[in-house]
């Protein structure tokens, strides 16, 4: 049915079942939703799916080129919605007016994707009806009566201020073992951090979260150690997965999400091997997500890494036909009471889902020590892969979800060992910290020049928040920040990157590349941390 509303001066066609005005515009109900414009718009704003899906304005022309390979698009994207080479995003559409003002369209319920078709911003949903708010504005006006209507549907998580926090990722990846652990804990002791997190690198398997033999004390007695030194204990877990060569996958089969053909639902490839999901809408996969996350805070964690929930809301056959982010929305709800106060962080997660159920989110891809990899801009066209540069990008374009919970833009680098970020790369990142008002690092005091440890100990020190001067600009402290260099995608290189694509696609050269990397990073450990 068609409905003629006039929104802000302009005279907009919206089609749903029922629309009805409404405080932050228009409230329309349906399977199906659409607003059709009276001219076409500038630019049209892709929402990416989880924390590491591309997310940004683009023009509405533009084609932007399917992420190779397709091994890996389940941890990238929304697969079921890869094909569609329109303009679209999960959950929430906008179009750019020519004259800059906003015309959104956002769903208020789940399973629901946006697309811009010519002069229509159409919504749909694969369930059945939902509402929708369609409003017009300014891009800050916009985006805020979507979160506020978003607000009373899912909640918010905590409202004091984000923990400042010292994760072992991006200078240890997997190397980490209890004596390492302990070293940087002794570095790390007396500065201003909250949190000091374990992450990756600590379990026996992924789907077996206990401690493996690198942490002959177990992980309770590392947690211990932590809060000794004064920090909240943080432990990185991704409960939603089960890797093939895990425990849990050959005791339980029967948990792993399925397609139509009864075949375990790809959630991509890592840590040199396929990546298979749970069954979220499974009662006994409840009920052991709530016995992990009690055994986590038995062991003494008070701040959970949740990381690669996306595989929690995976298209494919649910227990009772439940919708996937029901399901997902559902199994986070079990996480989040389990975890009584501990301070949740989701990581790898589908957004709007995860919203009233965790305290931090995760708004971009992992930054990196790198500023853009070519082989995954100009080669793989993959903007939610790993660097400074995508992170940046996707993590601006989600700020607007800052009264909802905290937008966590990962970690700042101080060091410029082993960093190839060139200082003015590096300020980004801290600006982007600053801006979100979430602060982490990976640097090892060790590692930190002087002048470089001065710096890092001002940011962590400084609570100052920058203010908003435009879409990609801002100021602290008088200071103007530019965030723009990082918005343009690199085009990739057509035929090499076909090439590319192909190898990279194939379980072989992943498992090499996987090899090669451990290697690398062993050879790093030899060369750092020789004589501990
Ligand atoms: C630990 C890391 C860190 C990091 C998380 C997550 O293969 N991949 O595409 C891929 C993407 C992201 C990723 C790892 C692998 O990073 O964001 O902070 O916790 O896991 O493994």
């Amino acid at each position: 049915m068609t409905h003629r509303f006039e929104l802000d001066g302009i005279a907009i066609d919206a089609q749903a079942d029922r629309a009805a005005r409404c405080p932050e515009g228009i409230l329309l109900h349906g399977t199906e939703a659409a607003l059709d414009l009276p001219f076409p718009p500038v630019r049209f704003y892709r929402h990416g799916w989880q924390s590491w899906s591309l997310t940004t304005w683009q023009g509405s022309g533009d084609r932007i080129p399917r992420p190779k390979p397709a091994l890996l698009l389940p941890m990238q994207t929304d697969p079921r919605h890869v094909r569609d080479d329109r303009p679209n995003g999960s959950w929430v559409g906008a179009a750019e007016l020519p004259d800059g003002r906003i015309l959104l369209l956002g769903a208020l319920g789940l399973e629901t994707h946006v697309a811009l078709d010519g002069n229509r911003l159409r919504g749909s949903s694969e369930g059945g009806p939902v509402e929708w708010i369609a409003t017009v504005g300014s891009e800050t006006d916009a985006f805020g009566r979507y979160a506020s209507a978003l607000l009373p549907v899912l909640g918010r998580g905590r409202t004091d201020a984000p923990p400042r926090v010292w994760c072992s990722w991006y200078s240890l990846y997997t190397a980490i073992d209890e004596r390492i652990l302990r070293r940087v804990l002794d570095q790390v002791t007396g500065m201003p951090f909250e949190v000091f997190q374990v992450d990756d690198g600590w379990q026996a398997g992924i789907g077996d979260w206990e401690a493996n033999r690198k942490f002959p004390a177990g992980v309770a007695a590392l947690a211990a150690g932590i809060r000794a030194a004064g920090f909240v204990p943080g432990l990185w877990l991704a409960p939603l997965l089960a890797a093939p060569s895990s425990r849990l996958h050959r005791e339980h089969p029967e948990w792993l999400l399925r397609d139509g053909k009864g075949r375990p639902v790809s959630a991509g490839f890592n840590w040199g091997e396929p990546l298979h999901a749970l069954d979220c809408a499974r009662p006994e996969v409840l009920a052991w997500l709530a016995g992990l996350m009690r055994k986590v805070r038995a062991w003494g964690f008070g701040y959970a890494k949740l990381d690669f929930l996306y595989a929690g809301a995976l298209p494919g056959v649910h227990e009772a036909g439940m919708p996937r982010e029901a399901a997902y929305r559902n199994a986070l709800r079990v996480m989040r009471e389990a975890l009584g106060d501990a301070y949740l962080l989701a990581c790898g997660a589908p957004v709007v889902p995860s919203l009233g159920l965790c305290d931090g989110l995760r708004g971009g891809p992992d930054v990196e020590s790198e500023w853009d990899l070519p082989r995954d801009s100009l080669l793989l066209a993959n903007y939610a892969a790993p660097g400074a540069r995508n992170a940046v990008r996707t993590t601006v374009h989600r700020l607007w979800l800052d009264p909802l919970v905290h937008v966590d833009p990962d970690v700042a680098f101080f060091r410029s060992h082993r960093c190839s970020l060139d200082p003015y790369q590096k300020q980004m990142l801290r600006d982007l910290a600053s801006v979100c008002g979430f602060k982490a690092t990976s640097d090892i005091p060790e590692w930190l020049e002087p002048g470089e440890r001065a710096e890092l100990l001002q940011f962590l020190a400084s609570r100052l928040r920058a203010a908003r001067t435009g879409r990609y600009t801002f100021t602290v402290d008088g200071r103007r920040i530019d965030f723009s260099p990082a918005v343009p995608l690199r085009r990739p290189v057509p035929l090499v990157g076909g090439l590319v694509g192909w190898l990279a696609g194939r379980p072989v050269v992943l498992r090499c590349f996987d090899r090669m990397q451990r290697r690398a990073l062993a050879r790093m450990m030899i060369e750092d941390f020789a004589g501990i």
